[in-house]
């Protein structure tokens, strides 16, 4: 049986338009899922849209259309931007659908039964814009001394009936899961955050408390069963949203093979859900817990914060058209190291375009291909003894898949492609040296030699681009007439086959700017 792999993205609330940084989640999860199918493993990958709460209900008023036409129109332009970013994802999920209500009331009832949930009063701050409940110690003061959440969103008080999940029970059991899976929050800097807040301050009467889990003031939610007064807060219902999609409350073959193997990809702003509440309710309801999750940093645009009041949120779309898919997502995977917080300027880009992915990949093998083209009648020959430095160069190649999943695994996608990009240039570095254009009168037989080992290293390099580029690594893959079946990660063993005759080759990576060139792959 082949391995496993769950992986998700945050399901996005549907009040606002998709930006660049849904997209880097996105993205990232779907690099993710590609290098994993690649290597083997059998890969479930969920996105999908968080439609309820009192965020999406105030949006919806405020349009004035119904919640759910909101949730319509929004809940589309998601579907549609995972379409335009080539997502490979295997399901979509809103959580209006009915299996997600039934999920969402099966879960909150093993709760219930579980002495887990405990009915109450609420009596504090809320932020509708985080969705978050906010203790008066957390609280910040605005420029005119109003109170303000940790995330700079307006905070009101609440005073309602509610239900209570008992969060302060779990403490010590997410501590022990904390020390004892130091993998499941990732990066570390994240983990030391979630620890400290779970484990509170020295002298702290309750370090952790019961948080609120219903609400009666608005209806736009999953009913609580059995008293539909109150609505489940959006985040115990959207959090579901995982196991939803793998059949809860069934117990399913899809939930048998893939919920042990959980890997949630998140933005730092909603790690506290994902790390401190999802935990404790999965294990309050006697559910294994994911196996990791892990926080990336923070995009800002031209050096600020994107945000609705200054209109300078990127739409992806436009980047998309402008730059080419490819270029774009190796930008974001390329530009900062994954976990970092990174500044969003063309500038970056568009040097990205044409120093890497243009002069050091595109023009390796655009020299050697259009050399055998015009040279060789388009025959990739057969090479003959290797030299030191084509067993170097080999070797290397060879290294590469180990590093890149290493890499992969602690979803450390810039180092990935650095290791990738060491070969890039140690293969430039090796055409310059070798100078197969001089061998062609000098030395025949080493310069077929010299261009095999070329195809050789160009055919790893594009095979372990394809999650990243894969329109771009499939055309090369193509110029290079390795066959479809023969371009996952175990067909990496197997070294390309001299005598075949190549395809008529043609650039693969246009130059950003260059009004000649076609626009992005
Ligand atoms: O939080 N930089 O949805 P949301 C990087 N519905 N990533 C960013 C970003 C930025 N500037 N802005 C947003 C929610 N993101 C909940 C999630 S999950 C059960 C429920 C990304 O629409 C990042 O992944 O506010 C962040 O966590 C997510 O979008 C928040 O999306």
């Amino acid at each position: 049986m082949n391995k496993a792999f769950y992986i998700t993205t945050p399901i996005y609330y549907v009040n606002d338009k998709p930006h660049i940084g849904h997209a880097y989640t996105t993205i990232a999860c779907d690099v993710l899922a590609r290098f994993k199918r690649l290597d083997g493993y059998d890969v479930k990958f969920l996105t999908g849209t968080d439609e309820h709460g009192q965020k999406v209900a105030k949006a919806a008023a405020d349009k004035g259309i119904t919640p759910l036409q909101l949730c319509d129109q929004n809940s589309q332009n998601f579907r549609d931007l995972a379409a335009t970013l080539g997502i490979s994802n295997d399901d979509f999920i809103r959580t209006t659908e009915e299996r997600h209500k039934k999920a969402c009331q099966a879960l909150w009832k093993t709760l219930e039964a579980n002495g887990a949930i405990y009915l109450d009063k609420y009596a504090g701050w809320y932020a509708v814009r985080d969705e978050a409940f906010y203790d008066e110690g957390e609280l910040t003061k605005g420029p005119n001394g109003e109170r303000l959440a940790p995330s700079g969103a307006p905070v009101e008080w609440v005073e309602e009936e509610s239900y209570f999940f008992n969060l302060s029970k779990w403490r010590e059991k997410l501590l022990a899961l904390y020390d004892s899976t130091p993998g499941f929050i990732g990066p570390k800097s994240r983990f030391n955050e979630v620890y400290s807040f779970v484990k509170g301050r020295e002298g702290d009467a309750q370090p952790l408390r019961d948080i609120s889990v219903s609400r009666t003031t608005f209806s736009w939610g999953v009913p609580v069963p059995g008293n539909d007064k109150h609505i489940m807060y959006v985040w115990i219902d959207a959090l579901t949203n995982y196991i939803t999609a793998l059949g809860y409350p069934e117990q399913t073959p899809d939930f048998a093979k893939f919920w042990p193997n959980a890997m949630h990809m998140v933005g730092k702003d909603i790690i506290r859900f994902h790390c401190v509440y999802w935990p404790a309710f999965l294990m309050a309801a006697n559910i294994q817990v994911p196996q990791r999750v892990f926080a990336h940093g923070w995009w800002t645009v031209e050096g600020q914060k994107m945000s609705k009041s200054l209109g300078n949120a990127i739409d992806p779309n436009a980047l998309v058209e402008k730059y080419g898919l490819d270029q774009l997502r190796y930008f974001m995977m390329r530009e900062i190291p994954f976990g970092n917080d990174g500044d969003f300027a063309e500038s970056a880009i568009a040097g990205r375009i044409n120093g890497e992915l243009a002069n050091e990949f595109g023009n390796l093998a655009q020299r050697f291909l259009s050399f055998i083209g015009k040279n060789l009648g388009g025959v990739l020959p057969e090479p003959g003894e290797f030299a030191t430095e084509d067993k170097e160069i080999l070797a290397a190649c060879k290294k590469l898949l180990p590093d890149c999943c290493a890499a992969m695994d602690a979803q450390a996608f810039n180092e990935a492609l650095e290791a990738i990009w060491a070969v890039v240039r140690a293969a430039n570095g090796y055409v310059d040296k070798q100078a197969p254009w001089t061998l062609r009168k000098t030395d025949p037989a080493r310069m077929n030699t010299v261009l095999y080992v070329l195809a050789e290293v160009t055919r790893h390099i594009a095979m372990l681009m394809q999650p990243f580029v894969p329109t771009s690594a499939a055309k090369v893959l193509d110029q290079l007439a390795v066959p479809a079946d023969a371009r996952d990660f175990a067909a990496l063993a197997t070294p390309i086959k001299g005598g075949i005759t190549l395809p008529t080759p043609t650039g693969v990576f246009p130059r950003y700017g260059d009004p000649k060139a076609a626009k992005g792959a």
